[in-house]
């Protein structure tokens, strides 16, 4: 069910402490842990504890926890000390995606190129 968390899902295991983590925040609904394999000095993913695969199937199963989400990216920025950065949430295959429980990354702390790759 929508929501629930997923057998095999590897962020649903993060939200259980069943795979250990860098945690840098949590909240009742999100939690914002290193990514494994960083792409820049500050690199966070944020997420909901409910499992989503994307951000679209957040925003049409919890709304509210689509803001929830962005607003821990900004409380990340501020922790980490950021004037400026980035946040990608990669949706599908092709756009890169390779969990699928919606995360939010957060990327900062160099100069980020635009166009992305
Ligand atoms: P994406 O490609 O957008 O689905 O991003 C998935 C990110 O998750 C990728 O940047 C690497 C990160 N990642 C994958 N496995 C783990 C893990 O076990 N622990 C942590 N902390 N991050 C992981």
């Amino acid at each position: 069910m929508a929501g629930e968390p997923q057998d095999g899902c590897l962020f649903c295991k993060v939200v259980a402490g069943r795979i250990p983590a860098t945690i840098v925040r949590e909240t009742e609904t999100t939690v914002a842990f290193r990514d494994i394999n960083p792409q820049a000095p500050t690199h966070v993913l944020v997420i909901p504890k409910a499992h989503y695969e994307n951000a679209a199937a957040l925003a049409v199963g919890a709304p509210e926890v689509v803001a929830d989400v962005l607003r821990e990216t900004q409380a990340v920025a501020e922790s980490e000390k950021l004037d400026s950065y980035r946040t990608v949430f990669n949706t599908g295959a092709g756009a890169g995606q390779t969990v699928f429980h919606v995360h939010a990354h957060v990327l900062g702390g160099r100069g980020l190129q635009w166009p992305p790759g």
